[in-house]
C-alpha cells in the first residue's frame, strides 16, 4: 500500500518529479527501515546481555514485546521495574522529517539506557565495556549515516524545488511565448480585415465608377448636339443649315455632316412644309433600277437630280447628327398626293458597326395623310436581294424586288418595281398599303428628313 499511497500523491505531478520523488523517498525509507531493524536488533542484544550478567539478581529479565500496546511501535521492551523502551517505525514511512525525529529519539533512548548503565558498566569486565564502547561507536556511525542520508534527502528537495522552479520558470515563459503568438494573431487577423476591408471599399468604387460611366454614357446624346446657327460660314451639316443660311431654291448642295466630313451632295427641298429638307430617295419614271445589292443601298445610285438612292451610309452620317424628321411625299396616277410624318427617323443610331449590323431603322410618331405604313418596321434591319436581315424564312427583297426594312414582310415598298398604278403581282412594286394597297405602284414617292423642331433652333 506504500506504493500505491505514493503513487496516488504522484497524480497530477508532472511525472519526472513524481518518479524522482517516489524512487528516492522510497531509497530512504528501505535504509531507515534497515537501520532501525538494525538498532532494534543491537539494543535488544545488549539489553539482554546486560541482563544475562544481572541475573544472579533478583530482578528478573526484561520483557520484550512487539508492537503490542503502543501502536506502531516495532518493539517494545519492557523493564523490571516498569520502564519501557518503544522503538517506532512507521511502516508507511509518510513524513521523513517525523521519521528523522524518532529515529534520534531511539539514538537519545539508547544513549540514555547505555548512561543509566554506565554505574553497572563500571563493575562489569573490561571486555564487556569494550564491547559496548563499539556498539556505541557503531551506533553514533550509524547516526551519521542517518544525517548524511537527511541532508542527501534534503538536497534532492532542494534540486526539485529548483527544478519545481524552473518548471514554474518553463510556464511562465510559455504563456508569454502562447500570448505573444496570440498577440501576433490578432495582429495578422488586423492586417487581413483591413486588407480585406481595402479590397471591398475598391470594388464599391469600382462599381460606382462603372455605374457613373453608365450613366454616362446613357446620357450622352446618340447623335452630336447641333450648332446653334451656320451664319457664321461654318460648312453646312444638311439641307436645314442651308435653308437657315437663306437658301430658299429647290436643287443640289453639298452637305457635310459630322462624321462625314468629305462631304456629298444632296438634293435639298427648299419649299415643303417650310422647307430644308434633305431628300434620300426618289421614284418618278422609273428609270432607275432599284433592284439591286447590298453594296449599292449602301453607297448609293440613280441621278440626285432625278430618281436616287442617297445611300445607306450617308443617311446614316446625317440621321446621327441629331434628332430627325421623316416626311414621305407620295403621288398616284391620277395625280393625287399624300404625305406621312414621322416625327422621329434614324439608321442604325445604336449600332457600333451600323454596316454589320444591317442599318436598322427607328422610326416613331406618325402623322399625315396616307396613313401609317412604316411604324411596323421600327427596329428591322435593312434586306437587299443578297441580304437577307428579315424575319421571313425567304428573302422580302428578292420576293418583293425591292430593298427595305422588311419584317415578314411588308407594309411599304418604296423601292419597289416602278410597275406604273395597279398591277396582278402581289406587293412588289412601289406599295404604300395603308394609302393604295398591295397592288398598286405609285407614280412618285420622295422620302426626306430634317432636324426635328425640338432640335432646329
Ligand atoms: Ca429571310
Amino acid at each position: 500500500n506504500v506504493q500505491d499511497r505514493w503513487e496516488s500523491e504522484a497524480n497530477g505531478l508532472p511525472f519526472s518529479k513524481g518518479l524522482s520523488r517516489m524512487s528516492c523517498g522510497y531509497l530512504l525509507c528501505t535504509i531507515l527501515l534497515f537501520v532501525a531493524v538494525l538498532l532494534a536488533v543491537t539494543v535488544t542484544g545488549t539489553i539482554l546481555f546486560m541482563n544475562h550478567y544481572h541475573a544472579p539478581v533478583t530482578e528478573g529479565p526484561p520483557l520484550i514485546n512487539t508492537n503490542q500496546d503502543e501502536k506502531n511501535a516495532l518493539v517494545t521492551i519492557e523493564k523490571v521495574d516498569g520502564s519501557r523502551i518503544n522503538i517506532f517505525i512507521d511502516p508507511n514511512c509518510p513524513d521523513y522529517n517525523n521519521n528523522f525525529l524518532r529515529l534520534e529519539g531511539v539514538q537519545t533512548s539508547l544513549l540514555h539506557s547505555l548512561t543509566d548503565h554506565d554505574m553497572d558498566l563500571k563493575s562489569v569486565k573490561g571486555q564487556d565495556r569494550a564491547l559496548l564502547v563499539n556498539l556505541a561507536e557503531e551506533v553514533a556511525k550509524l547516526s551519521a549515516h542517518a544525517g548524511q542520508l537527511k541532508m542527501d534527502y534534503e538536497a534532492l528537495r532542494r534540486g526539485q524545488g529548483t527544478l519545481g522552479q524552473d518548471l514554474n520558470t518553463l510556464q511562465t515563459e510559455q504563456g508569454r511565448l502562447i500570448q505573444l503568438l496570440s498577440e501576433s494573431q490578432i495582429n495578422m487577423v488586423k492586417v487581413v480585415n483591413s486588407v480585406s476591408d481595402a479590397l471591398n471599399s475598391m470594388q464599391k468604387e469600382q462599381g460606382v465608377l462603372k455605374t457613373r460611366v453608365k450613366a454616362d454614357l446613357q446620357r450622352a446624346p446618340v447623335r452630336g448636339l447641333r450648332p446653334k446657327s451656320c451664319n457664321n460660314g461654318s460648312r453646312p451639316k444638311d439641307c436645314y443649315d442651308i435653308y437657315m443660311n437663306g437658301q430658299r431654291e429647290d436643287g443640289i448642295y453639298s452637305v457635310f455632316p459630322t462624321h462625314y466630313p468629305s462631304g456629298f451632295q444632296v438634293f435639298c427641298d427648299m419649299t415643303t412644309d417650310g422647307g430644308g429638307w434633305t431628300v434620300f430617295q426618289r421614284r418618278e419614271d422609273g428609270s432607275v433600277n432599284f433592284f439591286r445589292g447590298w453594296e449599292a443601298y449602301r453607297e448609293g445610285f440613280g441621278k440626285i437630280t432625278g430618281e436616287h438612292w442617297l445611300g445607306m451610309k450617308r443617311i446614316h452620317a446625317l440621321t446621327i447628327q441629331a434628332n430627325y424628321e421623316l416626311r414621305i411625299d407620295l403621288e398616284d396616277f391620277e395625280n393625287s398626293t399624300a404625305f406621312a410624318h414621322y416625327g422621329t427617323f434614324g439608321v442604325g443610331l445604336f449600332s457600333v458597326d451600323p454596316d454589320e449590323d444591317g442599318y436598322p431603322l427607328t422610326i416613331a410618331d406618325y402623322s399625315g395623310t396616307a396613313g401609317d405604313s412604316l411604324l411596323k418596321h421600327n427596329g428591322m434591319k435593312f434586306t437587299t436581294k443578297d441580304q437577307d436581315n428579315d424575319h421571313s424564312e425567304n428573302n422580302c427583297a428578292s420576293f418583293y424586288h425591292g430593298a427595305w426594312w422588311y419584317r415578314n414582310c411588308h407594309t411599304s415598298n418604296l423601292n419597289g418595281q416602278y410597275l406604273k398604278g395597279h398591277h396582278t403581282s402581289y406587293a412588289d412594286g412601289i406599295e404604300w398599303s395603308s394609302w393604295t394597297g398591295w397592288q398598286y405602284s405609285l407614280k412618285y414617292s420622295e422620302m426626306k428628313i430634317r432636324p426635328n423642331k425640338d432640335d432646329k433652333k
